[in-house]
């Protein structure tokens, strides 16, 4: 690895709600006020969205914008490829949290050979399929599609032909299927989950560490934990959705949840995954400008999310 590679994915067709594809902007705006030469130092590659699409009429409920998300997730792989290939860290800014299924790809496809650990710190488990989401977003859907999962056992949605044909497309980009095992997968402030994604964690047993219960152990108890359980995989990515924090903090972000992570939370288990040795990519997203109670308070925080983990990547490079 020689150096952090910022990669914007401004796709926001995964989220019900307009304005997270502006949030590298709003970020890149963070940071001119704050005076952060970070983005001059780090210049982004930008991977192009099909954000204008927001309007098409393809009738797929179940999986809203599905075709043009398939499309999306082989962008996002491909570069996310060709990042570590070049031998650098990929750090992702993307707008909604479905594009976290595309990078997972890419770290799969660039490393088949080997077992991958996620690290998912997020208010949701974002693991519904077509078939048990109740809201249709596929940013509910990535760990899904990531795990292979349909969990029809769970079924409350019939969806429709070509939504089954793109999803199968979407498990299966790159040919690696599934990708992620569930004893591979860590959840970190998780805390609002359907009937159907409790099912799923309990019957796999997946780990999620709640805040409630980190508050008791500290932080670093959880993130050595973790990495202790992740102890079997090769490399780690971690995947940090700013509405794992608390409501409060700010409203920037489409589905808040109270009774989220602190900001000094957030930094501490971030700087510290960012200092492993097996972590090999990092995102952050859904941040949302335009839903910003406190002017652009969720967008500094991830700038300094991104400042703190990037010195510590580029201190053990
Ligand atoms: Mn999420």
């Amino acid at each position: 690895m020689s150096a952090v590679r910022v990669i914007s994915v401004n796709s926001e067709l995964g989220a019900g709600t307009r304005g997270s594809g502006l949030g590298f902007d709003a970020i890149r705006v963070a940071a001119w006020t704050k005076g952060s030469r970070y983005f001059k130092n780090h210049p982004p590659t930008i991977i192009p969205s099909n954000n204008d699409e927001v309007l098409d009429d393809i009738e797929t409920a179940y999986a809203v914008k599905i075709h043009y998300i398939v499309e999306m997730y082989k962008r996002i792989a491909e570069t996310v490829v060709d990042t570590l290939k070049a031998g650098n860290f990929p750090i992702l800014i993307s707008g909604d949290h479905s594009n976290a299924g595309g990078t997972i790809a890419g770290l799969r496809m660039a490393y088949p050979e080997e077992k991958l650990g996620v690290i998912w710190i997020d208010a949701h488990a974002d693991i519904h399929s077509p078939y048990t989401t109740p809201s249709g977003n596929l940013h509910g859907m990535p760990l899904a599609a990531s795990t292979g999962l349909d969990n029809k056992v769970c079924q409350i949605n019939q969806p429709e032909e070509n939504t089954i044909a793109a999803w199968e497309e979407l498990k299966n980009i790159g040919g690696i299927q599934p990708k992620v095992g569930f004893k591979d997968l860590i959840f970190i402030a998780v805390r609002d989950l359907e009937k159907a994604e409790r099912f799923i964690l309990k019957q796999n047993k997946v780990k999620n560490y709640t805040v409630q219960k980190m508050r008791e152990t500290g932080t670093s108890f959880v993130v050595e934990d973790a990495l202790k359980r992740l102890e079997h995989c090769d490399r780690i990515y971690v995947s940090f959705d700013v509405d794992s924090m608390d409501a409060n903090i700010s409203r920037g972000t489409g589905t808040p949840v109270k009774s989220g992570l602190y900001e000094s939370e957030a930094f501490q288990l971030m700087s510290a995954f960012a200092k492993h040795p097996k972590v090999c990519c990092m995102e952050l997203t859904e941040i949302n400008p335009t839903l910003d109670n406190k002017k652009n308070l969720m967008a500094e925080i991830a700038l300094e999310i991104l400042e703190k983990v990037t010195l510590e990547i580029e201190n053990r490079l």
